[in-house]
């Protein structure tokens, strides 16, 4: 065989195995993964710089397969070119347990960010040109210099958020993003012109990206490798190669159909296709030829590798920075940088954290502060570093634009590339338009910071549009995602400590009012999720709360012990954190026996799984000031005290 037939050999391979796994688990996606074989073939073979046998290589080029639905197309490439993945592997596709699940998922070796949701990994390829860029610039090409492969879909390019991400790449001029968008017609429900005539090209071309149409090439080769190479070598654009592919080719039967996304197709269908291709009507078909071809593509970015390993030995910066960007932590010691703050004091928690920050800016200096078009509001600036752009991309300061959900994705893209820590904050309210990216922070554990400020009706004018009641409850909802709403400043500042410590996403959902600095705080066992703040002997009765209620609660039992009533205050900032203790221990906060009430201003949703009665917000807020709202609501410390009085049996 010569090297092209070899090569189109290999490519009917993964076809066929592209209909084999599927076809073992009567579910799947094999039309996109057989008509990009040739696509992903010349990624792997010819263009990324990878070692397979070093997945966690720092400078390697990332590849995203942000149609993840084609999940069985990297799958393939993930056992062939030796990352780990077994044939049994992909025999076991998408069943309980198995290292192939449905759609790609990071903590597989090889696997970037988990996608399938579409869009997101669109998105989170931009947050990895940005990561990418910006350590290139503060610590030289020798450490960081790679690209990164995307391909996407139809309705990747449907989905509002790669417009954003698209519209925010563009603007930045990333260079090192190379998308090939897999322009095949189909969708679910039948040809795209149902419902999709935007010409994505001129489309990419108006966001500033360099756009080259390779048209019918979808088994070209050469002319794939060609028109990547030639993106490669745009230094200020991203782009977008729009390649025109014929889902499930070369399948005489089911070839540019719809039903070919995602119908597991039957044996007779499968007999003809690999008929077509010259196979022989086997399953999981591997002849030893293939094997060794992509095994030894597998390596063939381990020179770079060693080159770049001596280089980063000799690297003669500030090491102990790049140290700490790397393992996306601090510098030695870092936490003596946390600030503590003196009860009396009164600050709103967004301010606190605001100061926070600015005190780790250089012990902790992955962090990338950002915003969406309230940064100044959310204090998620990173002052004097430089505002991240073409011109200063070493710069720290991220302008996201008002682009909340593009900002989330772009957020975990950062994380998952390593050597930044993003930051990112909007209005809580907003968190909502953010929530796609979110759950896949949370799933995938993405090392991002969400920064959610004005986090109740507490935000008063504004009115209902911007009172968020629901979110926190919402967000709670999510597995994984460590949510903190904090009493007060120095809540915060553990919060900030347990989120820079922790390898997962963390929510810190801050207020705009100021709230006093409360008593006992500097000590906060934030880190067990909920704490008694203020105790009684024999408590008759415990006041659980969050966030700005807190306070409330420890005025309401001042005023509870002055009528004779022993009460003890829980300041609750982090529920995930609280519930992953022993029920012993959550005993020793939250006994059982003692009435408890609940305070918290927001949806009561969940509340009762600690508490015997509640203080929340079951319904939308009103415009007027921000006290009149909580006063009307019965955030009051009178009403905290009335309240536990009658849970207590009547007017005591
Ligand atoms: C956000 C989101 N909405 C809906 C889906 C369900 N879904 C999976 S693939 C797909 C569209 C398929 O069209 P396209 O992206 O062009 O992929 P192709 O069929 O061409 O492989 C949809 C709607 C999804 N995965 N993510
Ligand atoms: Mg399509």
């Amino acid at each position: 065989m010569t090297d092209a037939e070899l090569e189109a050999h290999a490519i009917n391979v993964i076809r066929g195995l592209a209909m084999d796994a599927p076809n073992a688990a009567r579910s799947g996606h094999q039309g996109t993964a057989m008509a990009l074989a040739p696509l992903a073939h010349v990624l792997f073979t010819r263009v990324m710089t990878y070692d397979a046998s070093a997945p966690g290589w720092f400078d390697r080029d990332r590849f995203i397969l942000s149609a993840g639905h084609a999940s069985i197309l990297q799958y393939a490439f993930l056992h062939l070119t030796g990352f780990g993945l077994t044939l049994e592997d992909l025999k076991a596709f998408r069943q309980w347990g198995s290292a192939t699940p449905g759609h790609p998922e990071s903590h597989t070796p090889g696997v970037e960010v988990t996608t399938g949701p579409l869009g997101q990994g669109f998105a989170n390829g931009v947050g990895m040109g940005v990561a990418e860029r910006h350590l290139r610039a503060r610590f030289g090409a020798d450490v960081c210099d790679h690209h990164t492969f995307v391909i996407c879909s139809d309705g990747d390019l449907s989905e509002g958020v790669s417009h954003e991400a698209a519209s925010l790449a563009g603007h930045l001029g990333l260079g090192r993003l190379i998308y090939v968008y897999d322009d095949n017609h189909i969708s679910i429900d039948g040809p795209t012109e149902l419902a999709l005539s935007d010409d994505a090209p001129k489309r990419f071309e108006a966001y500033g990206w360099h756009v080259e149409n390779l048209g019918e090439a979808a088994d070209d080769l050469d002319a794939i490798e060609g028109g990547l190479r030639r993106a490669m070598e745009v230094q200020d654009a991203p782009s977008l190669l729009v390649l025109r592919s014929h889902i499930a080719f070369p399948s005489p039967t089911l070839i540019d159909t719809p039903g070919a996304h995602g119908l597991a197709f039957d044996d007779a269908t499968i007999a003809e296709a690999k008929q077509v291709m010259g196979l022989p009507d086997e399953p999981f078909f591997v002849p030893d030829d293939v094997l060794t071809m992509y095994r030894s593509a597998g390596t063939r970015g381990r020179d770079a590798r060693e080159a770049w390993e001596k280089r980063f030995e000799a690297f003669d910066g500030d090491r102990a920075e790049l140290d700490a960007c790397l393992a996306q932590t601090g510098r030695r010691g870092w936490t003596d940088a946390i600030p503590t703050f003196a009860p009396g004091d009164s600050m709103a928690t967004r301010s606190a954290s605001g100061k926070v920050l600015a005190a780790l800016v250089d012990d902790v200096p992955g962090l990338i502060g950002g915003g969406a078009d309230l940064t100044g509001n959310t204090n998620t600036t990173i002052a004097d570093r430089g505002a991240l752009s073409t011109a200063e991309p070493a710069g720290r300061q991220l302008f996201y634009g008002i682009r909340e959900h593009a900002m989330g994705a772009l957020m975990n893209g950062m994380a998952h590339h390593g050597g930044v820590i993003p930051i990112g904050g909007t209005f809580l309210v907003f968190s909502d338009y953010m929530r796609g990216a979110v759950r896949l922070a949370a799933l995938s554990q993405a090392k991002s910071i969400f920064v959610w400020t004005h986090d109740s009706v507490g935000v008063g004018e504004d009115g209902p549009t911007h009172q968020p009641v629901e979110q926190v409850a919402s967000l709670r909802a999510i597995p994984d995602l460590r949510v903190f709403r904090p009493a007060d400043a120095n809540e915060v500042a553990h919060a900030w400590r347990l989120a820079i410590e922790h390898d997962g996403p963390s929510a810190l959902i801050l207020t705009r009012q100021n709230v006093p600095v409360l008593e006992g705080t500097i000590d906060a066992d934030v880190a067990g999720g909920a704490y008694v703040l203020l105790d009684a002997d024999d408590p008759a009765v415990v006041l659980a709360a969050t966030g700005s209620e807190v306070h409330l609660c420890v005025d309401a039992a001042k005023q509870l012990a002055a009528g004779g009533i022993a009460a003890r205050v829980v300041s609750m900032p982090c529920w995930e954190l609280f519930e992953a203790r022993s029920a012993a221990d959550r005993g020793s906060v939250l006994p059982s026996g003692v009435p408890t009430l609940g305070v918290e201003a927001g949806s009561s949703l969940g509340w009762h799984r600690w508490a015997d009665e509640v203080i929340c917000i079951d319904r939308f807020g009103a415009s007027a000031p921000g006290q009149r709202v909580l006063d009307e609501l019965g955030m009051t410390a009178d009403h905290v005290a009335s309240t536990a009085r009658k849970l207590l049996g009547g007017d005591r």
